[in-house]
C-alpha cells in the first residue's frame, strides 16, 4: 500500500483513461500484469451483465413486482474490479447495493430479488457464496466484517475479509469503531468505500473535510484512492489490499471514486437535489464504455464477443425476471425461520402465538 506521502497525492490510482488509453503507472500496472485478453473480456462481460441485472430489477420495481431496488448504475467497475480480486474462501460483508459483487461470487440470479420482493428475509444463503445478505443498517457490516476477520486470524485462516460501504457510512460510529478495532488487532479486513458522491441527498463534501481515504491514516491504516470507474485500477489496488490481509499485514482502506448515476433507491427522486449537468458529466465517464474502448484499442473486440455478452446478459436478465414474477409467496410461519441459527425460546413462543392468531383470524 502507498505511504502517507503517496496517499496525500491528489490523483487517484488510474490504469485506463476514459478514452481507453493505458496510463503509465509501473507500480500498479505490475499488480495486473497477468491480466490478459480473457480476463479483460471477462471484466467487461461481468459489468455488462451486472448492468442488465440492475436495469431489469429497476424495471421490475416500476412494474410493481418489487417493493424497492437500490440501483448500482455507474458503480459497475468498482464492484466488478474489486470482486475479481477475491478468492472463493475470502468473505464479503456488503451494504444493500452490491448486486454486482454477488453476481461475481456466483449467486443464482433467480435469488437476487427475493428480499426486495418481500418474499424472504434474505436473498441467498451466505455460506454458499461467502457473502452476507444486504445490510440496510448503514455501516453495521463494517463491525461484522472486522469481527469475522479477527476470528479468522485467531483460527489461523489465510483469508481476506472485505467490507463494502458508502461515503455516507464513513460518518457512522460503526465504521469508526471498526477501523479502530481492526487497526489495533491487525484484523485482515479490507475497508472498501464506494464514494459515489451522495448519501441519499447529502453530498460527499459534508461527510468529510479531507479525502475519505486519508482518514484511514488516523487509525494507522494505509489508505488509497482509486478511480472507481476504472475496473483494472480497482482490481490492482484490491489485489494489493487482500494480499496484505492474507499475509498477516492487517487492514487496508480503499476509496473508490465513482458516481451513483441513478436514484438512491427506486423510492428516491435525485432531480430534487442534484443538477442534470452533474449527472451528464459522469455519464461521460461511464465505466462500461471505458472498458469497451480499451478492448477496441487493443483489438480484443469483435462481433462474436459482443454477441456472446449480449446472450449472457439476456439469459441472466430473463432468469431474474422470470424467477421474480413466479416467486411463490412465503408461508406466514417462514417469518420465524433463520432469525437465529439454533432454536430460540422467544422465537418459538412468537411462532406459536402467531399460528394461534392465524387460526382464529377471519378468512
Ligand atoms: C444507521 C442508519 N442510518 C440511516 C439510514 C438511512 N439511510 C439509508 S441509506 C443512507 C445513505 C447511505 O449513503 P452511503 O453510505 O453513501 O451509501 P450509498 O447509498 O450511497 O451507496 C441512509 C442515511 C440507515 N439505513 N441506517
Ligand atoms: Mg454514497
Amino acid at each position: 500500500m502507498p505511504t502517507t506521502r503517496e496517499a496525500a497525492s491528489s490523483y487517484p490510482v488510474q490504469l485506463v483513461q476514459p478514452d481507453g488509453r493505458r496510463v503509465f503507472d509501473r507500480e500498479h500496472a505490475a499488480l495486473v500484469a497477468d491480466v490478459g485478453p480473457d480476463r479483460l473480456r471477462r471484466l467487461y462481460e461481468d459489468m455488462v451483465v451486472t448492468r442488465r441485472i440492475d436495469v431489469e430489477a429497476t424495471a421490475l420495481q416500476r412494474q410493481g413486482q418489487l417493493g424497492l431496488w437500490p440501483p448500482l448504475l455507474g458503480q459497475e467497475a468498482a464492484q466488478i474490479g474489486s470482486a475479481h480480486a477475491l478468492h472463493s474462501d475470502d468473505y464479503v460483508f456488503c451494504s444493500y447495493r452490491e448486486a454486482g459483487v454477488a453476481y461475481c461470487r456466483g449467486v443464482d440470479p433467480a435469488q437476487l430479488t427475493r428480499l426486495w420482493r418481500g418474499a424472504a428475509h434474505s436473498c441467498w444463503d451466505p455460506a454458499e457464496i461467502n457473502m452476507t445478505n444486504p445490510a440496510i443498517v448503514v455501516g453495521s457490516q463494517g463491525l461484522h466484517a472486522t469481527g469475522y476477520a479477527y476470528a479468522a486470524n485467531l483460527d489461523g485462516a489465510e483469508i481476506a475479509v472485505i467490507a463494502y460501504f458508502g461515503d455516507g457510512a464513513t460518518s457512522q460510529g460503526d465504521i469508526a469503531e471498526a477501523l479502530g478495532f481492526a487497526a489495533s488487532w491487525s484484523a485482515p479486513v479490507v475497508f472498501f468505500c464506494q464514494n459515489n458522491h451522495w448519501a441519499i441527498s447529502e453530498p460527499v463534501r459534508v461527510q468529510s473535510a479531507t479525502p475519505i481515504a486519508r482518514r484511514a491514516y488516523g487509525y494507522g491504516i494505509p489508505g488509497v484512492q482509486v478511480d472507481g470507474n476504472d475496473a483494472l485500477a480497482v482490481l490492482a489496488v484490491t489485489r494489493q489490499a487482500v494480499a496484505r490481509a492474507r499475509a498477516g499485514g492487517g487492514p487496508s482502506f480503499i476509496e473508490a471514486i465513482t458516481y451513483r448515476m441513478g436514484p438512491h433507491t427506486t423510492a428516491d427522486d435525485p432531480t430534487r437535489y442534484r443538477s442534470a449537468a452533474e449527472t451528464e458529466l459522469w455519464q461521460r465517464r461511464d465505466p462500461i464504455d471505458r472498458m469497451r474502448r480499451l478492448l477496441e484499442r487493443e483489438e480484443l473486440w469483435d462481433s462474436d464477443f459482443e454477441q456472446r455478452v449480449r446472450e449472457r446478459s439476456d439469459d441472466v436478465g430473463d432468469r431474474l425476471r422470470g424467477a421474480t414474477i413466479e416467486m411463490p409467496d412465503p408461508e406466514p410461519g417462514e417469518l420465524f425461520e433463520h432469525v437465529y441459527t439454533t432454536a430460540h425460546p422467544l422465537i418459538d413462543s412468537e411462532r406459536r402465538q402467531y399460528a394461534a392468531y392465524l387460526e382464529g383470524a377471519p378468512q
